[in-house]
């Protein structure tokens, strides 16, 4: 394509025009479409890709609406190992995460991309992360040649034409490009979920751009989330003050009336999603869980010191396997029409399963790879996942679309553990919360590629998506902690409490003893009734902790000896802990803060004594 584009009349913003024209001279599309993220667009998206064979139809009196994609069976997951931060220096991506000169890396992306849109169609994406116009917003556009990306992406972001309006002549955007990496030669036929073996996800946080390449999934290829509202956020909000988070948002209600947020970190594939659903359990009536968001939170100071937390997502996009009625009923209500499902299960009547969706498996399923299923192999892979607006969730908070957030009472870090880490235990301040942040560690999960299973240190669950250097974004918590801390005190308010727990920890058979669930809320409220002042604890060398007496187990069988089982804390284990942590500091380099490295020395100073 050699003409110059020719943007609709609601595009009025003529550095971006120039920024396509460039982009489609580089990639060479058949065509280019402007999206308005209207109906008929998506209608027309999912129809093309019907008879593309990307997706299928689902029976729509079973799932309204919905939609079934089959991935490329080598496509399935973030690639971390692919994803890169490609800042001026080196020392500024950091030791967690990959780096390459950016005029090398520029290079590397004009062969690939030059010529890769070949055949196919460029769709011009506009997105909204935060409600539309709201100061706390952030604009991107994101050009793909994936119609899977325009059709998620309008139930992900705030996807549309209106976009257009706010950015006005020369508003700010962060520009997105998206390929498959699959051009068409003339007459060559198209395979149902392009991709390409070589795969690039790429963010120069300086010049605040993204480029990804090769991979057609979720986290790899909706640039808004990840990419956008994690890595680049995370790089802005270091500058501007503010904390670009991989937390859930849940506000939780008590009997009387009285309501406290929370937003809380765990890895991908641990029970986010889960968790700002909840529903409390028998025992618990006079109680409401309601959900913010449950992937991403961007959170600001104000004034008088507290933490104002937005949800910039506009969907949820959740792990299927092991969701059901009673693990998560408000999400399986969520999904009741209007979905789009990607590597799940299908009978041959149209309705979606996968494991441990009911105890029994259906007859007649094709599996993920489009396969009959035998019972040898799984039938939904172990990351399938779900595409849905959060409108549609029966627990969405009232205020989940307020452009100046929710204030936050506490602050919770979870990994998944099988031992070592208790139940919960409360920071004893803010440097050791945000040491415990730091220092998480947790078991690997399908969420990426690459072996599972294996603890690894995912500092605040943001090793994969924080866009600067690790230490430096320590340093920022701990910065943030000192002055809001100092706004907080002079407005007579508090910092967020910080909590770390362990849903995971396994007993000697390797079975979970901890029911988790809507059972979280016993220890949900053990944390909002610290943060009122009003529960007790006990202090330990690692953190304040609840006694069996000091949570409410009302309408609840967990024994005395199960609760001993999830909050044990072993000395050897934990020596063990703290010298991992001690080897993780040194791994992060000169930059690491000090008073984490004091906190550590002083941990194992009381753990030994103990
Ligand atoms: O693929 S995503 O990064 O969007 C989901 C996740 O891994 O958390
Ligand atoms: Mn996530």
């Amino acid at each position: 394509m050699t003409t110059t584009v020719t943007a609709p009349d609601f595009v009025r913003h003529q550095a971006l025009i120039n920024w396509v024209n460039d982009i489609a001279k580089l990639t060479k599309p058949a065509n280019i479409e402007w999206c308005d993220g209207s109906e008929e667009e998506n209608q027309r998206l999912l129809d093309l890709m019907i008879a593309n064979g990307t997706m299928i139809k689902l029976n729509d009196e079973k799932h309204p609406n919905s939609y079934l994609a089959f991935s490329d069976p080598t496509d399935v997951a973030r690639v971390e190992d692919r994803t890169f931060i490609c800042s001026e220096k080196e020392i500024d991506a950091g030791a967690t995460n990959n780096w390459v000169e950016p005029s090398q890396m520029r290079g590397t992306l004009n062969k690939l991309f030059d010529g890769c849109m070949a055949g196919r169609t460029m769709y011009v994406v506009p997105f909204s992360m935060g409600p539309l116009g709201s100061h706390i917003a952030h604009i991107g556009i994101e050009i793909t040649d994936s119609p899977y990306v325009v059709v998620s992406m309008k139930k992900m972001a705030r996807m549309g034409k209106a976009v257009y309006d706010v950015l006005g002549t020369d508003g700010e955007f962060v520009p997105c490009v998206h390929s498959v990496g699959a051009p068409l030669a003339d007459g060559q036929k198209d395979v149902a979920w392009p991709c390409n073996d070589e795969k690039y996800i790429v963010h120069f946080p300086e010049t605040r751009e993204i480029w990804s390449y090769g991979s057609g999934y979720g986290g790899n290829a909706l640039l808004g989330k990840k990419c956008l509202a994690l890595r680049i956020a995370s790089a802005m909000g270091r500058e501007q003050g503010w904390l670009a988070e991989h937390m859930l948002i849940l506000g939780v209600t008590n009997p009387e009336g009285k309501k406290h947020y929370i937003a809380a970190a765990f890895p991908s594939a641990c029970g986010k999603t889960n968790f700002a659903m909840l529903i409390p359990p028998a025992g618990y009536e006079g109680w409401k869980v309601e959900t913010v968001g449950d992937d991403i939170a961007w959170i600001k100071p104000s004034a008088d010191g507290k933490l104002y937390a937005i949800n910039p997502e506009a969907g949820f996009f959740g792990v299927a396997p092991g969701t059901n009625t009673k693990t998560n009923s408000n999400c399986m209500s969520t999904l009741t029409s209007d979905v789009i499902y990607t590597n799940v299960a299908v009978t041959d009547d149209g309705e979606v399963w996968w494991e441990g969706k009911t105890k029994e498996t259906p007859a007649n399923l094709t599996n993920w790879k489009r396969e009959p299923h035998t019972g040898e192999e799984r039938a939904a892979h172990a990351n399938a996942r779900f595409t849905v607006a959060a409108a549609q969730c029966p627990s969405i908070d009232p205020q989940w679309e307020n452009p100046e957030g929710v204030p936050i009472s506490a602050f919770i870090f979870g990994g998944r553990r099988a031992d070592t880490v208790p139940l919960v235990s409360e920071a004893f301040d803010w440097v050791d919360g945000v040491y415990k942040a730091a220092t998480m560690g947790s078991e690997t999960t399908a969420a990426a590629t690459g072996a599972q299973g294996v603890v690894r240190r995912d500092p605040f669950a943001m090793l994969p998506f924080a866009g600067y250097n690790m230490a430096d974004y320590f340093t920022h918590w701990l910065e943030m902690g000192e002055s809001v801390g100092a706004k907080a005190a002079a407005a007579g308010n508090q910092l967020p409490k910080m909590f770390k727990v362990n849903w995971f920890r396994r007993d000697a058979e390797g079975n979970f003893v901890w029911p988790g669930f809507g059972q979280n809320m016993r220890v949900l409220q053990w944390i909002i009734e610290r943060v009122e002042g009003k529960a007790n604890a006990t202090s330990t060398p690692i953190g304040l902790v609840p006694t069996y007496e000091d949570i409410n187990w009302t309408a609840s069988d967990f024994s005395k000896e199960q609760f001993e089982l999830v909050t044990s804390q072993n000395k050897e284990q934990w020596l063990a802990e703290l010298n991992d942590h001690t080897k993780l500091f040194e791994k992060l380099g000169e930059r690491m803060p000090t008073a984490l490295k004091e906190h550590n020395a002083k941990l194992i100073a009381d753990v030994q004594a103990s």
